[in-house]
Protein backbone atom coordinates (compact mmCIF):
# COMPACT_ATOMS: atom_id res chain seq x y z
CA UNK A 1 0.00 0.00 0.00
CA UNK A 2 1.41 3.17 -0.76
CA UNK A 3 1.75 6.13 1.78
CA UNK A 4 -1.27 8.54 1.52
CA UNK A 5 -1.30 12.17 2.55
CA UNK A 6 -3.97 13.44 4.49
CA UNK A 7 -3.60 16.86 1.95
CA UNK A 8 -5.90 19.52 0.57
CA UNK A 9 -7.98 19.07 -2.05
CA UNK A 10 -7.91 15.17 -1.56
CA UNK A 11 -5.28 12.66 -0.39
CA UNK A 12 -2.07 12.44 -2.05
CA UNK A 13 -0.80 8.74 -2.61
CA UNK A 14 3.06 8.32 -3.62
CA UNK A 15 5.38 5.93 -3.61
CA UNK A 16 8.64 7.12 -2.33
CA UNK A 17 10.66 4.93 -4.47
CA UNK A 18 8.83 7.61 -7.24
CA UNK A 19 8.75 10.70 -5.27
CA UNK A 20 12.05 13.38 -4.98
CA UNK A 21 11.73 16.34 -2.52
CA UNK A 22 12.66 19.06 -4.23
CA UNK A 23 13.89 21.77 -1.93
CA UNK A 24 13.82 24.80 -3.64
CA UNK A 25 16.82 28.10 -2.97
CA UNK A 26 17.32 27.40 0.43
CA UNK A 27 20.19 30.23 -0.05
CA UNK A 28 22.23 32.24 2.31
CA UNK A 29 21.35 35.33 -0.86
CA UNK A 30 17.55 34.76 0.13
CA UNK A 31 17.65 33.58 4.24
CA UNK A 32 20.87 35.90 5.30
CA UNK A 33 21.11 39.25 6.41
CA UNK A 34 24.00 41.10 3.07
CA UNK A 35 22.26 38.82 0.67
CA UNK A 36 20.22 39.19 -2.13
CA UNK A 37 16.68 39.20 -0.58
CA UNK A 38 17.87 41.73 2.07
CA UNK A 39 19.24 44.10 -0.80
CA UNK A 40 15.55 43.75 -2.07
CA UNK A 41 14.49 45.46 1.20
CA UNK A 42 12.95 42.07 2.30
CA UNK A 43 13.06 40.94 6.22
CA UNK A 44 15.13 37.55 5.89
CA UNK A 45 13.95 36.10 9.39
CA UNK A 46 10.35 35.45 7.79
CA UNK A 47 12.39 32.47 5.51
CA UNK A 48 14.54 31.61 8.67
CA UNK A 49 11.64 30.27 10.44
CA UNK A 50 11.04 27.52 8.22
CA UNK A 51 14.72 26.07 8.41
CA UNK A 52 14.00 23.46 11.23
CA UNK A 53 10.72 22.03 8.98
CA UNK A 54 13.01 21.70 5.84
CA UNK A 55 15.81 20.10 7.83
CA UNK A 56 13.01 17.91 9.18
CA UNK A 57 11.43 17.06 5.24
CA UNK A 58 15.40 16.28 4.41
CA UNK A 59 15.31 13.72 7.46
CA UNK A 60 12.22 12.01 5.78
CA UNK A 61 13.71 11.90 2.50
CA UNK A 62 17.20 10.52 3.84
CA UNK A 63 15.16 7.94 6.27
CA UNK A 64 13.02 6.66 3.20
CA UNK A 65 15.58 6.75 0.50
CA UNK A 66 13.80 9.14 -1.31
CA UNK A 67 15.68 11.44 -3.90
CA UNK A 68 16.83 14.70 -2.71
CA UNK A 69 17.45 17.56 -5.15
CA UNK A 70 19.05 21.02 -3.31
CA UNK A 71 18.38 23.68 -6.46
CA UNK A 72 19.85 27.05 -6.15
CA UNK A 73 19.45 29.89 -8.43
CA UNK A 74 22.92 31.25 -9.17
CA UNK A 75 24.58 32.48 -12.48
CA UNK A 76 28.07 31.70 -13.95
CA UNK A 77 30.66 34.11 -13.47
CA UNK A 78 29.98 35.75 -16.98
CA UNK A 79 26.52 36.43 -16.45
CA UNK A 80 26.00 34.78 -19.38
CA UNK A 81 22.89 32.97 -18.25
CA UNK A 82 21.33 36.06 -16.38
CA UNK A 83 19.36 38.12 -19.29
CA UNK A 84 20.10 41.66 -19.09
CA UNK A 85 16.49 42.32 -17.72
CA UNK A 86 17.08 40.06 -14.91
CA UNK A 87 19.84 42.16 -13.75
CA UNK A 88 18.15 45.53 -14.17
CA UNK A 89 15.13 44.41 -11.69
CA UNK A 90 15.05 46.09 -8.36
CA UNK A 91 17.17 48.89 -9.61
CA UNK A 92 19.74 47.93 -7.02
CA UNK A 93 23.09 49.83 -6.50
CA UNK A 94 24.79 45.99 -5.75
CA UNK A 95 22.76 43.73 -7.79
CA UNK A 96 23.45 40.35 -9.37
CA UNK A 97 26.51 39.92 -10.13
CA UNK A 98 28.14 42.91 -8.19
CA UNK A 99 30.26 42.10 -4.88
CA UNK A 100 28.06 42.20 -1.44
CA UNK A 101 28.85 41.16 1.57
CA UNK A 102 28.14 37.11 0.37
CA UNK A 103 30.04 38.03 -2.21
CA UNK A 104 29.34 38.38 -6.17
CA UNK A 105 25.13 38.22 -5.64
CA UNK A 106 23.93 35.27 -6.61
CA UNK A 107 27.00 34.00 -8.67
CA UNK A 108 27.58 30.22 -8.49
CA UNK A 109 30.71 29.54 -6.17
CA UNK A 110 30.26 32.52 -4.03
CA UNK A 111 29.76 32.25 -0.41
CA UNK A 112 26.03 33.86 -1.16
CA UNK A 113 24.78 31.37 -3.68
CA UNK A 114 25.37 28.41 -0.95
CA UNK A 115 22.98 26.62 1.05
CA UNK A 116 22.54 27.34 4.60
CA UNK A 117 24.45 26.03 6.96
CA UNK A 118 21.55 23.37 8.70
CA UNK A 119 20.29 22.12 5.08
CA UNK A 120 24.19 21.13 3.39
CA UNK A 121 23.06 18.37 1.07
CA UNK A 122 24.59 15.42 1.60
CA UNK A 123 27.17 13.45 -0.86
CA UNK A 124 24.68 11.50 -3.12
CA UNK A 125 21.91 14.16 -3.03
CA UNK A 126 21.67 16.73 -6.38
CA UNK A 127 22.68 20.12 -6.52
CA UNK A 128 20.70 21.94 -9.62
CA UNK A 129 21.91 25.07 -10.57
CA UNK A 130 19.09 26.98 -12.27
CA UNK A 131 19.09 30.62 -13.74
CA UNK A 132 15.77 31.07 -13.56
CA UNK A 133 12.93 31.47 -10.95
CA UNK A 134 11.55 28.12 -12.58
CA UNK A 135 14.19 25.02 -11.71
CA UNK A 136 12.92 23.14 -14.82
CA UNK A 137 14.16 26.24 -17.29
CA UNK A 138 16.70 26.10 -19.14
CA UNK A 139 18.12 22.83 -16.74
CA UNK A 140 18.12 19.18 -16.98
CA UNK A 141 15.98 18.45 -14.11
CA UNK A 142 12.91 16.89 -16.38
CA UNK A 143 15.62 14.62 -17.94
CA UNK A 144 17.01 13.74 -14.85
CA UNK A 145 13.24 12.68 -13.27
CA UNK A 146 12.69 10.93 -15.96
CA UNK A 147 15.55 9.09 -15.95
CA UNK A 148 15.47 8.04 -12.44
CA UNK A 149 11.50 7.29 -13.01
CA UNK A 150 10.39 10.25 -10.67
CA UNK A 151 6.66 10.84 -10.64
CA UNK A 152 6.06 12.58 -7.61
CA UNK A 153 7.49 15.79 -6.20
CA UNK A 154 7.11 16.94 -2.70
CA UNK A 155 8.32 20.65 -2.81
CA UNK A 156 9.64 23.22 -0.17
CA UNK A 157 11.62 25.89 -0.05
CA UNK A 158 11.87 29.65 -1.02
CA UNK A 159 10.37 31.80 -1.79
CA UNK A 160 6.87 30.55 -2.16
CA UNK A 161 5.01 32.68 -5.15
CA UNK A 162 8.19 32.74 -7.02
CA UNK A 163 10.53 29.84 -7.12
CA UNK A 164 8.45 27.95 -5.16
CA UNK A 165 5.10 28.74 -7.16
CA UNK A 166 6.83 28.69 -10.24
CA UNK A 167 8.89 25.42 -10.39
CA UNK A 168 5.61 23.36 -9.11
CA UNK A 169 3.50 24.90 -12.06
CA UNK A 170 6.20 24.24 -14.48
CA UNK A 171 6.54 20.50 -13.12
CA UNK A 172 2.41 20.29 -13.22
CA UNK A 173 2.23 21.10 -16.45
CA UNK A 174 4.80 18.78 -17.44
CA UNK A 175 3.16 15.59 -15.70
CA UNK A 176 4.37 15.19 -12.14
CA UNK A 177 2.35 14.99 -9.11
CA UNK A 178 3.27 17.62 -7.04
CA UNK A 179 2.73 18.33 -2.99
CA UNK A 180 3.54 21.37 -1.88
CA UNK A 181 4.83 21.32 1.59
CA UNK A 182 3.09 23.82 3.46
CA UNK A 183 5.42 24.77 6.10
CA UNK A 184 8.77 23.96 4.67
CA UNK A 185 8.42 26.80 2.18
CA UNK A 186 7.88 30.55 3.00
CA UNK A 187 8.07 33.72 1.39
CA UNK A 188 8.81 37.47 2.65
CA UNK A 189 5.06 38.00 2.05
CA UNK A 190 3.05 35.80 4.54
CA UNK A 191 -0.10 36.63 2.70
CA UNK A 192 1.44 35.59 -0.46
CA UNK A 193 2.78 32.85 0.71
CA UNK A 194 -1.21 31.89 2.09
CA UNK A 195 -2.53 32.85 -1.18
CA UNK A 196 -0.19 30.42 -2.90
CA UNK A 197 -1.45 27.25 -1.12
CA UNK A 198 -4.92 28.12 -1.67
CA UNK A 199 -4.31 28.85 -5.62
CA UNK A 200 -2.30 25.71 -5.44
CA UNK A 201 -5.48 23.66 -4.53
CA UNK A 202 -8.26 25.03 -5.66
CA UNK A 203 -10.55 23.70 -8.53
CA UNK A 204 -10.08 20.66 -7.49
CA UNK A 205 -5.89 20.61 -7.35
CA UNK A 206 -5.47 22.50 -10.52
CA UNK A 207 -1.54 22.84 -9.54
CA UNK A 208 -1.04 19.98 -7.42
CA UNK A 209 -1.72 19.61 -3.28
CA UNK A 210 -0.92 21.13 -0.30
CA UNK A 211 0.08 19.34 3.17
CA UNK A 212 1.40 20.21 5.76
CA UNK A 213 4.79 18.17 6.83
CA UNK A 214 3.17 16.30 9.95
CA UNK A 215 0.80 14.94 7.20
CA UNK A 216 3.83 13.74 4.80
CA UNK A 217 5.34 12.30 8.19
CA UNK A 218 1.98 10.67 9.50
CA UNK A 219 1.87 8.83 5.78
CA UNK A 220 5.38 7.31 6.13
CA UNK A 221 4.77 6.12 9.55
C1 LIG B 1 13.58 35.04 -5.86
C2 LIG B 1 13.45 32.71 -5.31
N1 LIG B 1 12.58 35.39 -5.07
N2 LIG B 1 14.21 31.68 -5.01
N3 LIG B 1 14.06 33.77 -5.91
O1 LIG B 1 14.15 35.86 -6.54
O2 LIG B 1 12.27 32.72 -5.03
Amino acid sequence: MKPIVDARPYPYAFDPAHTAVVLIDMQRDFLEPGGFGAMLGNDVTTLQRIVPACQALLALARAHEMRVIHTQEAHDAQLLDCPPSKRARGGLSCGIGDVGPLGRVLVAGEPGAGFVAELQPLPGETVLRKPGKGAFHATGLDAMLRASGITHLLIGGVTTEVCVQTTMREANDRGYECLLVEDCAASYFPHFHAAVVEMVVAQGGIVGWAAPLAAVQDALR
